[in-house]
């Protein structure tokens, strides 16, 4: 009897350990072992590896072939340089294999990062061919065809074309170099203050690298666009050259971010000036002291005269000037500036208006290695804005799109949110600069206006975490970030079941569920913090919990949440429409006329463009005090829905990560009531209209939610 039990609690154990081994650190890159079914049809199709070019890029792929079959079928594939065998061939155009393949025409219109992956007979013999016109090409196509193999595509008669939409895909890292992270919520910075040994950060730098990789992102920004003037100096650079190193056979440049007074702060002149000479020779001899230990490296990140940031008009200058100064001491080694457009003044009447009003009368002044980054929205990375006017507005310059993947105003790394639905709504959206279907996608991808220099930015989620990014729901945002970034048009659902296959597991009894949590996830967040177009209601300064009552001795108005949703007795919204700020009008035909208009203004974006009395009828009846009341209300009721899914697919994954996710699932509905009472009792004092009877009661009361003390240490 002992030993039975002895036994039962063995194989208990063992089951458990089996399970309890994932810390999410290998992100989507677990590669995990493949049915028998699959198992087959690869070492039947694929017994082999050709790949007979020695570049670094070229080795990097080969590299990522044999990883992954360790996990996938568990040993490597022999590495051989004929084809006596069924083989997976990593070719460029460059090697004589692509003529001997008849693959010639294939790969003739191929661009730089585009690649093909085809499967040919000869004799009788099967070949797995990724080619690509470069050895990024190559890279980018292996990541694809492994993703391919894990989601379960069949190896049989592929043939696939790739490029990518926009040229530049980068991440911005808001590290700071004391190591610590401006919005970050996994832990401090990966890159910087400290303390191991380089080949030991090495190893995971080129993870970091890898999962660019998988998704096509080929650019990071070591640094915060609050950048510390230090960052140009000799030992910084040299980090960036070690990075610039390790990132290098992944096809990843690296940019910094730029202070605009360093020229007087690190160089010791009277002026920053951008049109003075000193100034401009200060750059260069800096630019040419970076590029000659990276020769490769990729720009400057300017934040310039945006929340207190120096910047060319402290000396009367415009964004222009200073973008161009900078872009011309850049150009001989074709690097770029990425110059944002987040700027707005105090006292500006609306500040949803200022970009616009500051940049579009430049449209035509940038010279054409200065690309303008302009946020998602007009405001600032909330969980819903329209998109920013400045896209189609601005048709000369070119302009790229900044999306946020940290969660500053999503709920840190403690909430679900799977943003790609909230990008995807920005990216379709159709802006009409040049008739219907000139989309954001559009008019930032290069095609509307006939640019050739695009690109996308998204602010990085890492942090030095286990799991690199807290929550491991969070990674997928990164991994939908490149996946977007490479094509705008896939869909969040195809992205999130990709996501879920390679994270998790494959069993769709798990993975369509948690697909539906991901899509969900995102509109429940905008509901229980501000839905109907409403937007800034968070505390002022950690911008986690809700303070719609916020205010603050000195702090500039629109800083706080009662110059978003101008709240009183008469109603609720910022009127942006024509008889507000007009800030509407920054947007072409038939678009304005719709936001202005309030019967046809999206309801869910109501209150950004208008202000309405709480008695409003809804287009499905209700007053607008119950619509604002039942949407909090459906945002906690999601939150519930997506822990009881989660609870009930304990046993599909690992033990450690499904706690993980399960605990963070807890406080997320916690913090999900806490948002709701916050905001209906609040709003309530002005309403003074009843929570219709079936709802239940709030869980808080008003003066004890004042008195709730966000604790940031709990987020990190
Ligand atoms: O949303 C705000 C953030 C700041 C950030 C700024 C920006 C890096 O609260 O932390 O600064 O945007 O985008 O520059």
């Amino acid at each position: 009897m002992k030993s039975n039990v002895f036994l039962f609690v063995t194989v208990l154990l063992l089951l458990a350990f089996d399970t309890v081994a994932e810390t999410g650190e290998k992100l989507w890159l677990r590669y995990a072992t493949l049915d028998d079914s699959r198992k087959t049809e690869f070492v039947s199709t694929i017994e082999t590896l050709v790949m007979n070019e020695s570049g670094p890029v070229m080795m990097a792929a080969a590299d990522e072939v044999q990883r992954a079959c360790e996990g996938l079928i568990g040993t490597r594939l022999p590495k051989v340089s004929d084809l006596t065998k069924n083989a997976l061939i990593l070719v460029t155009s460059k090697s004589p294999l692509i003529n001997k393949l008849n693959l010639a025409d294939d790969v003739k219109d191929l661009g730089r990062e585009s690649y093909i992956i085809k499967t040919i007979q000869v004799k009788g013999r099967h070949y797995m061919v990724v080619a690509g016109s470069s050895e990024a090409g190559v890279l980018y196509g292996t990541f694809e065809l492994l993703r391919m193999i894990q989601t379960g595509a069949s190896l049989k008669d592929v043939n696939v074309v790739e490029a990518p939409k926009y040229q530049l895909r980068v991440l911005n890292h808001w590290d700071n170099l004391d190591g610590t992270v401006e919005r970050g919520y996994a832990g401090y910075s990966i890159w910087w203050n400290r303390t191991e040994p380089f080949d030991q950060l090495k190893r995971k730098y080129i993870d970091y690298a890898r999962a660019n990789a998988s998704v096509g992102i080929n650019g990071a920004v070591l640094n915060n666009v609050n950048a510390n003037p230090q960052v140009l100096t000799d030992g910084y650079i040299r980090q960036f050259a070690r990075i610039a190193d390790v990132l290098r056979p992944y096809n990843i440049k690296v940019y910094m971010s730029i202070n605009f007074s360093s020229p007087v702060i690190l160089g010791g002149l009277q002026t920053s000036d951008p049109l003075n000479e000193k100034v401009i020779e200060w750059w260069k001899m800096k630019v040419a002291e970076i590029y000659k230990i990276i020769p490769d490296f990729g720009g400057f990140l300017v934040k310039a005269n945006s929340e207190g940031q120096p910047g060319p008009q402290d000396f009367g200058r415009t964004h222009a000037d200073g973008a161009n100064m900078l872009a011309r001491v850049l150009k001989p080694y074709e690097g770029v500036v990425m110059w944002r457009a987040f700027v707005y003044a105090a006292g500006h009447d609306d500040r949803a208006g200022q970009a616009y009003s500051e940049f579009v009368p430049l449209d035509s002044a940038f010279d054409d290695n200065v690309i303008i980054q302009v946020k998602n929205g007009p405001i600032d990375f909330q969980p819903r804005e329209p998109f920013s006017p400045m896209f189609g507005a601005m048709q000369n310059a070119s302009v790229m799109l900044e999306f946020q993947i940290t969660q500053e105003y999503l709920g840190f790394s403690t909430h679900l949110a799977y943003l790609s639905t909230m990008w995807k709504e920005t990216l379709d959206a159709d802006t009409y600069a040049k008739g219907t279907g000139s989309t954001v996608a559009k008019a930032t991808d290069g095609t509307l206006f006939n640019h050739t220099l695009s690109a996308i930015a998204g602010v990085s989620n890492i942090g030095r975490d286990v799991n690199w990014t807290g929550h491991h729901f969070a990674q997928a945002n990164w991994y939908a970030f490149g996946r977007l970034s490479w094509n705008h048009q896939l869909s969040s659902d195809q992205i999130a079941r990709e996501w879920v296959i390679q994270t998790f597991t494959e069993d769709p009894d798990f993975v369509d569920p948690v697909v539906e949590v991901m899509m969900r996830s995102r509109e429940a967040v905008v509901n229980y913090m501000t839905p109907l177009g409403l937007h800034h209601l968070m505390g002022w300064n950690h911008h986690h919990g809700p303070e719609p009552w916020c205010t603050v001795e000195g702090a500039r108005p629109d800083w706080l949440p009662s110059y978003y949703h101008r709240a009183s007795e008469d109603g609720i919204g910022f009127d942006r429409s024509s008889t507000g700020s007009n800030s509407v009008n920054q947007y072409f035909s038939p678009v304005k006329d719709l936001y202005n208009n309030v019967s046809t203004c999206p309801e869910n974006l109501l209150l950004w463009f208008h202000h309405l009395p709480w008695d409003y009828r809804m287009h499905n009846g209700q007053t607008l005090w119950n619509e604002l009341v039942y949407k909090y209300y459906d945002g906690v009721g999601e939150v519930r829905y997506f822990q009881k899914e989660w609870d009930r697919l304990e046993g599909y994954v690992d033990h450690q990560r499904f706690s993980d996710v399960q605990y963070k699932l807890k406080l997320q509905t916690r913090e999900a009531i806490w948002w709701r009472d916050a905001c209906v009792l609040y709003f309530q004092t002005f309403s003074k209209r009843p929570i219709p009877a079936e709802l239940e009661r709030p869980i808080y009361d008003l003066e004890e939610l004042k008195e709730i003390k966000f604790e940031m240490t709990n987020h990190n």
